[in-house]
């Protein structure tokens, strides 16, 4: 969409009811001052005498090991060894320097933007804060205790474990918590549930300052909270109120400043306020004219607007805040049709099929993820074509820079409130806790134009009733997941963020069918993995989105080398074992994958052909549910990323590097797909495309054999049509074999463009693997320094399946890996590192196979 210039923008002050627009002069001082305390902090053992340098935000683990006082949680089988310290208690200090211009000032407040979890913070001797919650902002006014000079800050963490096992003690049965590694004590703790186990990640309980400490500091008001809310949206305006939080000492008349910017310019009018004594909000509304709008990945640019809001008192600037919001509008459609109602995103009016996965945190220890770390993998989802993420409630509530680069990169959020795969406590005090948890973070989030859907919980709904839940505890547990799922979180997203859908359980029907059910909600399948069944049982399956669906595979030989040795080399070894957290994992990879390969020669082709057999499966799952569309209208598998390095379900590991699924997933996600279908010896030719605009396309099918030689051949113009999937070309099996074996022959389809570019191409065997007679091909390629990497281009004289390069001395990414290469083409692939590439090193440690390597 087009913006027009110029535009106008119309505040009107709710408060006072009537329309000011007036333009004054600002004395640019800006007197609140907040101060962000990272250093000099210092930690030990509760009880111990010797403190260390401590980093904040941090945990108790890293710290503990950047003092060398524990070996690297990571390597090898440290876990066990390490279990100690989520028992202990641990105390962190700092000495604060308050000079008078803070001492001045007349209210002073300490601001715990996370605090992990139990905690007690004193103040040169005087408690001030008490803390039971790893996801709520803490804030103490401490005026009164503060003095000028130095001031010892003081915060005991207690043991989480410890905390809970004589609560649990006093009850006569225990809540279940399937994924805790240990006693259960998880769920009556509001604390990142993965620390405490799960089945691809570690038990560490950490403890620790895990977001920013600041101080606060003002005379008469400072900012709370700035939220811009998208009253309506059309292409020619959008209505806006701005709904600012204050917190005042004063009553007084006030200016709030309200200054909206884009690529043009920026536009700033005034509104006049009245200042009340305590926390209020304030509502200025206003327009922009000819607004352009935010579209998710793959539909259109991600346009931010900035908005920054300042509070003027006398002519003077006391408080600035900023935001960014893009416009759209985003619902969840559940409209009755004849199967049961559909589950759909709708975007700016267009439906959406959310392609995408399930994000776990990027860390056990949350802190250390960077912000390049952050970036590198959402914008490898990006790069996979994906336009949604589901944050798993076993999690966090992610950072902000998580969603920052969301909005960049129209990725849309479907976030969980982070409970999963337990039951919860339905005490006053818990609950009072979890509605306290719930306001901030939906405070905290709602802006972010990517956020498209809140959701209660990960899995419980279906493990109340599947998972003999229900017959091991009391009745009234299930009163308490009411009153949290469909109570609290529910009132508090339509007090806080009416305009955003709540969706109880994931998966869910709103209980008004089983949690499972494919007539309605979002479906979690599992059949395939847990329940063993093969993977084209996937294409049995009819959900109306697909929210969980996933197979493991093991990492690549560099990231198993970081945990083990040598001679732990072997998937059954002791520590292959501590790095596979899921009991039946090995077997169930070694038994899916013998159903299609030869056994692997070795631990190395093992992994390399763990991770071709989790592409080629979840490929199948996903072209299945996109080949569905309407009828289903979303794809996210699990699992995008790992918390460690680990066999786990995950397309990209814990050192983001891309598995063979994240490779496949750019080409099964992207916007045009090209995808067969043999079902009853026919093959069906499928486009599906994800595009607002019709286009012309030619489609070119043909049989081939091993060498390249072309068999048969189809070609048509075809009209793409948008926003649909659909078959374009049928066959029997037979008349496309004819005398043809199916041991040597394969389908190659191609969507070729008018202006000759392939939008996508896919193979079709008849066979699994084990079966088809393939040659060894020979790979020749040539490599070429480009500047920021190295260019490969190669071709083959026989088909290759799988081929994939590695490089053994750098370390940096391949544009494409694990693919299949037909004879008589020739490919370019591009290595990119962040180091300077001597190319004879790089040519002397760079290999290549394809996948019959793996065997013989
Ligand atoms: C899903 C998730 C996780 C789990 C995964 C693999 O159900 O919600 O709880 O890690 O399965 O078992």
């Amino acid at each position: 969409m087009q913006k027009t210039k110029p535009y106008f923008i119309l505040i009107t002050a709710l408060l006072a009811g009537i329309v000011i627009l007036q333009i004054i002069h600002i004395r640019n001082i800006n007197r609140q001052s907040t101060l962000i305390l990272t250093e000099n902090w210092e930690f030990r053992e509760a009880g111990k005498d010797q403190w260390y340098p401590a980093e904040v935000p941090g945990a108790v683990h890293t710290d503990l090991l950047s003092n060398g006082l524990i070996e690297d949680p990571f390597y090898g089988g440290n876990e066990q060894s390490l279990q100690w310290i989520g028992y202990s208690n641990w105390e962190y200090r700092n000495i604060l320097h308050i000079g008078s211009d803070i001492f001045n000032k007349k209210h002073i407040e300490l601001v715990f933007r996370g605090l992990d979890t139990y905690a007690e913070v004193s103040l040169n001797g005087e408690t001030i804060l008490t803390a039971d919650n790893m996801f709520r902002e803490w804030r103490t006014g401490c005026r009164e205790y503060i003095k000028e000079g130095d001031n010892e800050l003081r915060i005991l963490f207690r043991s989480p474990i410890n905390e809970i096992l004589p609560v649990m003690e006093k009850i006569g049965y225990r809540l279940p918590a399937s994924n805790d590694q240990g006693e259960k004590t998880s769920p009556y703790t509001r604390k990142a549930p993965y620390h405490f186990g799960w089945d691809w990640g570690p038990r560490y309980v950490t403890s620790g300052i895990w977001q920013d400490v600041m101080l606060e500091s003002y005379d008469e008001a400072g900012i709370r909270n700035i939220y811009v809310k998208q009253e309506r949206l059309s292409s020619s305006r959008a209505d806006l109120t701005a709904e600012i939080e204050i917190h005042s000492l004063v009553n007084t008349s006030a200016k709030l400043m309200i200054e909206t910017e884009d690529d043009a310019g920026s536009v700033t009018e005034i509104g006049n306020i009245e200042l009340k004594e305590g926390v209020h909000e304030y509502k200025v509304t206003f327009s922009i004219n000819d607004p352009v709008f935010w579209w998710p990945n793959g539909l259109g640019d991600q346009y931010l607007y900035s908005v920054k809001t300042s509070l003027v008192i006398d002519d003077v600037k006391v408080d600035e805040a900023s935001k960014k919001i893009g416009l759209r509008t985003v619902e969840l459609q559940q409209e009755v049709d004849e199967k049961g109602k559909s589950f759909k995103f709708i975007v700016n009016g267009v439906p959406v099929f959310a392609k995408g996965g399930n994000w776990i945190p990027a860390d056990n220890f949350v802190t250390r993820i960077t912000d390049d770390k952050y970036r590198w993998l959402l914008q490898s989802c990006r790069d996979a074509n994906m336009n949604m993420l589901r944050v798993w409630g076993g999690g966090i509530y992610e950072n902000d820079i998580f969603y920052e680069l969301c909005d960049e990169m129209g990725i849309m959020v479907w976030q969980d409130f982070m409970f999963a795969c337990s039951m919860y406590p339905g005490d006053e005090e818990f609950l009072d806790n979890v509605r306290k948890e719930a306001e901030y973070q939906v405070k905290r989030l709602r802006g972010h134009p990517s956020l498209a859907l809140w959701c209660g919980n990960n899995e419980i709904e279906t493990a109340w009733f599947h998972w003999g839940w229900k017959q091991s505890v009391p009745e009234t547990v299930w009163d308490d997941y009411k009153k949290i799922f469909h109570g609290i979180l529910l009132r508090v997203c339509l007090e806080y963020d009416s305009d955003r859908s709540y969706w109880p359980s994931s998966p869910s029907s709103n209980l008004e069918e089983d949690a499972n059910s494919q007539n309605m909600g979002d479906v979690h399948y599992w059949d395939v993995w847990h329940g063993e069944k093969p993977f084209d049982y996937y294409e049995t399956q009819f959900p109306r989105f697909n929210s969980e669906f996933g197979f493991q595979s093991f990492p690549n030989i560099k990231t198993v080398n970081y945990y083990t040795n040598k001679e732990d080399h072997d998937i059954e070894s002791p520590v292959m074992l501590a790095h596979q957290k899921h009991p039946r994992g090995n077997q169930l990879i070694r038994k899916y994958m013998l159903r299609e390969y030869p056994e692997p020669k070795d631990f190395e082709s093992f992994l390399y052909v763990s991770q071709v057999l989790q592409a080629e499966g979840i490929k199948i799952g996903a072209e299945h549910l996109r080949r569905l569309m309407p009828e289903c209208m979303g794809s996210l598998y699990w699992q995008v990323n790992d918390c460690w390095p680990v066999a786990s379900w995950s397309g990209i590991d814990f050192f983001g590097r891309w598995k063979a699924m994240h490779y496949y997933s750019k080409k099964f996600y992207d916007n045009i797909l090209v995808s067969p279908d043999e079902k009853n010896g026919k093959i069906s030719v499928y486009i599906v495309s994800d595009d607002t605009e019709a286009s012309s396309a030619d489609l070119r099918i043909r049989l081939m054999d091993f060498s390249g030689r072309v068999i048969r051949e189809y070609n048509r113009r075809v009209n793409v049509e948008p926003l649909t999937s659909k078959i374009y070309h049928e066959n029997e099996v037979d008349e496309w074999l004819a005398d043809t074996r199916k041991e040597e022959a394969f389908l190659y389809i191609e969507l070729i463009s008018e202006d000759g570019e392939v939008l996508s191409s896919n193979f079709h065997y008849f066979l699994p693997m084990k079966e088809l007679d393939l040659p060894f091909p020979d790979i020749d390629y040539k490599t070429e320094e480009t500047g920021n990497g190295v260019k490969i281009t190669l071709s083959v004289n026989k088909l290759a399946r799988n081929v994939y390069f590695r490089n053994d001395h750098y370390d940096g990414f391949f544009s494409d890996n694990y693919f299949d290469l037909t004879p008589g083409r020739t490919m370019e692939i591009e290595f990119r590192t962040e180091k300077n590439i001597d190319i004879d090193i790089f040519n002397r440690n760079l290999s290549v196979i394809s996948i019959v390597n793996a065997f013989r």
